[in-house]
């Protein structure tokens, strides 16, 4: 007789914590797509993000979230309701801080206190601390979040214990049929993907508050045999942003556009036509009927 088949596991994995710990990171690197943006800025993440990674006896969908911040306007109050209710859903919380912690994060560290959801804290980054420093973090954590079911340091960056992170996440899975199709690997379309890519070189290309104001939309996607077709806007603030997006005869945003363009085609694995508008859509981050618009109602 054969044995019995191993039941169907699937669950909601909150990946939460405060800004450029490395959330994103580490979604990336256990679901092993670049589907959440990267970069060295806080509040990079403004949306919930699901990533899923199917097994043939599993389904973990894990949530991206924005970094957890006292809300300063309309727009993050979106963000941190994004945060929130991916605490409620979750079957097991991962809670990245990293070496870095200056524990001013009793808020969240308050709520997680209350907490039935199992939480494996992660202390993330150790690829730049010494063994001391991790040390002394871990034992903070274990005194100061003693409901935490694990303390686990990493690397997200160099995937140091992330197989080990999934392996905990999976033990702690409830018995339960996919909640998505097994072949899906995000519930995000991919425009967008497409309008994060554009988002992203805009925080790694212009200094201070201006990616901060940028908002992308994708006007058209058009999917032909060998390549896509794309019309996006950016939105800025002011028009003093629009000039510093545009820059000298243009060259500013022909960079921001031929970098997303080599990353989109490198994830949809086809040709891109992208062309790029910028518009000016004066306050929309405090203006409820463009946080509508672009997408930040939960
Ligand atoms: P998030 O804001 O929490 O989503 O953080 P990100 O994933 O966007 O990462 C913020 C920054 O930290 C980026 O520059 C990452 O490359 C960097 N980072 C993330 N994980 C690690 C790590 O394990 N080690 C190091 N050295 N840097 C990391
Ligand atoms: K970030
Ligand atoms: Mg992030």
């Amino acid at each position: 007789m054969n044995p019995e088949p191993n039941p169907h596991r699937a669950g909601f994995v909150s990946i939460i914590g405060k800004p450029n710990v490395g959330k994103s990171t580490l979604m990336n690197a256990l679901v092993g797509e670049r589907l959440s943006i990267v970069t060295s800025k806080a509040q990079t993440t403004r949306h919930r993000i699901l990533g899923i990674l199917n097994g043939d006896d599993f389904q973990l969908v894990y949530s991206d979230t924005p970094g957890i911040i006292q809300p300063k306007y309309e727009l993050h109050n979106a963000m941190m309701s994004f945060v929130y209710s991916s605490l409620e859903d979750a079957d097991v919380i991962l809670f990245v801080t990293d070496i870095y912690e200056k524990h001013d994060e009793e808020p969240i560290v308050e709520r997680l206190r209350k907490t039935d959801v199992p939480i494996i804290l992660l202390v993330n980054k150790i690829d730049q601390a010494e063994q001391a420093e991790v040390e002394e973090k871990l034992a903070y954590w274990k005194l100061h979040l003693p409901n935490a079911t694990e303390v686990l340091p990493i690397s997200a960056l160099e995937k140091f214990n992330t197989e080990q992170v999934l392996q905990m996440v999976l033990e702690r899975l409830p018995i339960h049929p996919p909640y998505y199709p097994k072949d899906e690997l995000t519930d995000k379309p991919e425009r967008f993907f497409a309008a994060e890519m554009i988002r992203e070189k805009i925080f790694k290309l212009y200094k201070k508050e201006v990616p901060y104001s940028c908002e992308v939309a994708i006007d058209e996607f058009k999917e032909e045999e060998t390549i896509i077709r794309m019309r996006s806007t950016i939105y800025v603030e002011r028009s003093s942003q629009k000039g510093i997006i545009i820059g000298q005869k243009g060259e500013a945003l022909k960079k921001v556009g031929t970098w997303a363009r080599e990353e989109m085609e490198k994830f949809f694995l086809k040709k891109v036509f992208l062309e790029i508008h910028v518009k000016v859509n004066e306050n929309w981050r405090t203006d409820p009927k463009a946080l509508n618009r672009f997408g930040y109602s939960n």
